[in-house]
């Protein structure tokens, strides 16, 4: 409990005002001097859009307060701080969020309906900052909750997209795009920090002279300067004091007009410089696990890693250290290749713009920077054409040389004549065009390079790594990744969340291995009961969302199966359709089988370029029109294909999950994290041993664990074997109806064409083994089926899948990399005035 109390005539008095009070009288007086003084209105014509900004406001005052307090501890103290530089940061909404890590949500409720104003309302009336992807960017959004909440100095470094991912809307099956304009309404969560700003070049060409003391100096002559322009998030820890910032960059012209321009007339010359800077931030790449190529994102990269490194330059040497020093205070984490541009930038900026030699700049840069690799997937790893890149960065692409040729001359001396090792190793790819790999650039400049689950950091080590592994091994570590149990057990679930503290208390929220005390509880038949019917009303609750969103009714006692993350190719979302078709063929032969009733819960966006995804899509709107209305299945089976995946959307579908979907081919989803998020909340998963589902079954137990299909090495070895597709297709018979009726045209009114791309591609390549999985999958299927029957087995396994999800809260993971990595400590935060 915060209280913030001041000396008066040597008697504690306590301080309740409205900018920083946590009663509900203090929030009321906060709300109502909102809706006046920032809003302009008296309550009597306020919108809902008011209100959700005066509570807003309210809330972001509480968080200044908290926020100033750790800045001042932190420069007080000189503790060392993580920089975490992501191209991609998925929040989700704010103001539950905030409102449960102040603690302050039940008072927070009843101020709001005291005002008679329902609080529930005003959260939903929030446009989430879908600043990311999917899961890396989400990533990034957990780990700054848990810095925060383990108290660690951190600042969180990335893009202020002004159109985040796109919103995903079905039409006649099909997705469609529309931008998200997530400011339009303003955002009450952010601070423009206009004082903040940096000029970063690009393009042009770069001059080289001898100065007066004869050194060797370059001078780089941009085509164009742009401006960044910091704004900041504060984001705080669950019930502590500590508040760090996100501060994400806003691209704008160095100068409104370019006067020269204007004042001899070439009005549209001034006018489209001001254009070509604000572009850079404008719109986030809505790939996942796709590298674009594109010029605009190779300046988006650049342009937000050159502004945070001057950023953190500078706030190294206003705390009066040596420029030499710069790696203890600041250790920086490259979320994947996004950001490894800072490697040559570090380097231009020691030596460029704080004249440094080659060897001192190169021991700073090498001791700052530590790199998380998030896939193993080739079409993920990125390049750059090395005359593009030249064109955008001319001055580091000579960095660029520079740092090989040293580099390469020390790794010929010790692979003396393994050309292939040594060109495995360089930075620049040769082939019919030079190319710049950015993961070997990533790899020299760090020390630290770890993976996202055992398995992929082991097979990084045999795989895409393996000569970076065999060159320096002590570099390389595992780190699985973790989700915060604040957004996605407390703010999501609220209904378990009080069940389970009920039961073994609160702590868990913060020290999620406590959960392991349900454990006990999990035969109690009474515990069983409340534990299902909190699962039941989620699911009601789900089904609501899911008539009112796509008209499909769906029945809460069915089984809720539940696929929800990006549609791609190698997390086959077509494995769980031709499932879904199978049920629905026996159905048909058999009316009147036995079956346990199934809804299948789709939802993910497909990037807009990527064809085979949406096809993947519209063949699960199309499979579910069929089957939704089809009399025989008699509501025995349902399909929804839930619009507009995102955190929010994302919020209200984990609690209702019954079985969780992670069935990616063994070896290609690096992690994965909703597979955490829904075990978290009481699924079973059904899946292959993939990323993180290995430690998943190795803690829920293998008996509360739906595994199958082919391990990661029995691929690669199929792979090389020469798998043929067809005949998996020919000898099964489920399987072949299942395909044909898709490329017949059965669930497509008689259009034998629209699927024939997807068809011929899994009979023929198959490059995720779709088919040779199926025959395993539909067979753990038919065990899953039967073990629902049995509910209080069922309750039992659902809560043990809780009860043992310890490990992998974000808290963990930050834990390790505090200790293993950045070598950064807790500093405790105390209020200004607080004794
Ligand atoms: C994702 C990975 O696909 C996923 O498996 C992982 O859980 C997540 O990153 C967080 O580590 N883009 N997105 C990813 O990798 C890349 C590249």
């Amino acid at each position: 409990e915060e209280k913030e109390t001041v000396k008066s005539e040597n008697k504690e008095v306590l301080i309740q005002d409205a900018r920083t009070g946590l009663t509900v009288e203090a929030l009321k007086k906060a709300i109502l001097n909102n809706l006046f003084y920032v809003q302009g209105k008296y309550p009597e014509i306020a919108t809902r859009n008011d209100y959700y900004m005066a509570l807003s406001f309210a809330v972001r005052d509480r968080l200044l307060q908290r926020w100033t307090s750790s800045v001042k501890q932190y420069l007080e103290g000189k503790n060392r701080v993580v920089s975490y530089l992501s191209a991609e940061y998925l929040l989700g909404p704010h103001l539950a969020n905030n409102l449960i890590n102040l603690g302050i949500y039940k008072e927070m409720e009843q101020a709001t309906q005291e005002l008679g104003v329902n609080l529930q309302w005003l959260i939903d009336k929030e446009v989430e900052p879908g600043l990311g992807n999917g899961g890396l960017g989400r990533l990034a959004a957990c780990y700054m909750d848990s810095l925060a909440t383990l108290e660690v100095p951190a600042i969180g470094y990335g893009i202020r997209y002004q159109f985040g991912i796109f919103e995903q809307d079905i039409r006649d099956g099909w997705q469609v795009e529309d931008t998200d304009n997530w400011l339009r309404r303003g955002n009450p969560w952010e601070i423009a920090r206009r004082e903040l700003n940096y000029e970063v070049k690009l393009g042009g060409y770069v001059q080289h002279y001898m100065d007066r003391d004869g050194r060797y100096r370059s001078n780089w002559m941009p085509e164009l300067t742009v401006k960044g322009v910091a704004y900041d998030t504060p984001i705080l820890g669950y019930k502590v004091n500590t508040c760090n910032a996100l501060r994400l960059w806003k691209s704008e012209a160095p100068k409104s007009f370019d006067f020269q321009s204007f004042n001899s007339g070439d009005y549209n010359h001034a006018v489209n410089q001001k254009i070509i800077c604000e572009n850079i931030s404008k719109v986030l790449y809505p790939n996942d696990e796709t590298i674009s190529g594109k010029i605009l994102r190779l300046q988006q990269q650049y342009f937000f890693v050159s502004c945070s490194l001057q950023d953190m330059i500078g706030i190294h040497l206003r705390q009066g250290e040596k420029i030499e020093d710069f790696n203890v205070t600041f250790a920086v984490q490259l979320n994947d290749t996004h950001p490894a541009i800072a490697i040559a930038e570090m380097m231009r900026l020691l030596l460029d713009e704080h004249d440094l030699e080659w060897v001192d700049a190169w021991r700073v840069t090498t001791r700052t920077f530590a790199y998380t690799n998030h896939t193993l997937l080739p079409e993920a790893l990125e390049t750059w054409d090395l005359e593009l890149f030249g064109s955008v960065l001319p001055r580091h692409l000579e960095l660029i040389y520079e740092i090989n040729k040293r580099f390469l001359d020390e790794v010929t001396i010790k692979v003396y004549g393994d050309h292939q090792k040594i060109s495995s190793l360089s930075i620049i790819g040769e082939g019919p065009r030079k190319f710049i790999k950015m993961a070997n650039l990533a790899c020299v400049g760090s020390f630290a390079i770890n993976g996202v689950a055992a398995l992929h950091s082991d097979l990084l080590k045999k795989t895409v790594l393996k000569d970076w592994y065999a060159y320096s091994p002590e570099k390389f570590s595992n780190k699985t990744n973790g989700v915060t149990p604040r957004r996605w057990m407390v703010l999501s679930n609220p209904k378990l969340t009080a069940l389970i503290s009920e039961k073994i208390g609160e702590n868990w929220i913060k020290h999620l291995d406590e959960l392991k005390n349900l454990e006990q509880y999990a035969d109690d038949p009474e515990f069983q009961k409340s534990w299902m019917q909190v699962k039941l009303e989620m699911k009601q609750e789900l089904a609501k969302r899911i008539l009112g969103k796509t008209g499909v009714k769906v029945d809460p006692e069915s089984m809720f199966d539940i696929q929800v993350k990006r549609i791609h190719e190698y997390k086959r979302q077509h494995l769980n359709v031709l499932h879904l078709i199978t049920l629905y063929n026996r159905l048909k032969q058999n009316p009147k089988m036995d079956m346990v009733p199934r809804t299948f819960i789709f939802a993910g966006k497909a990037a807009p370029g990527y064809k085979m995804a949406k096809l993947i899509i519209k063949l699960i709107t199309s499979v579910g029109d069929l089957v939704n209305n089809d009399p025989d299945v008699n509501h025995r089976l349902k399909v929804v294909f839930y619009p507009n995946y995102n955190v929010t959307n994302a919020q209200r579908i984990y609690p209702a999950a019954d079985l969780s979907e992670q069935i990616s081919t063994a070896g290609k989803e690096a992690s994965g994290t909703g597979n955490m998020k829904l075990s978290m909340n009481g699924a079973l998963t059904i899946g292959t041993l993939d990323g993180a589902n290995v430690e998943i079954r190795e803690v829920v137990g293998e008996e509360n664990f739906f595994l199958f299909g082919l391990t990661a090495e029995e691929v690669t070895q199929k792979r090389n074997e020469g798998y043929d597709p067809y005949t998996y297709y020919k000898s099964n018979k489920e399987l072949k109806l299942a395909i044909d009726q898709i490329a017949s045209g059965y669930f497509s009114h008689l259009d034998d064409k629209i699927f024939k791309d997807l068809v011929n591609n899994l009979i023929y390549h198959d490059p995720f083994l779709v088919l040779a999985d199926y025959e395993s999958y539909v067979a753990c299927q038919d065990k899953v089926s039967e073990a629902f029957r049995d509910k209080a087995a069922w309750a039992r396994m659902s809560i043990l899948n809780t009860a043992r999800m310890g490990k992998f809260s974000s808290d963990r993971s930050i834990r390790e990399y505090c200790d293993d990595i950045w070598k950064v400590k807790s500093v405790p935060v105390h209020l200004n005035g607080d004794s």
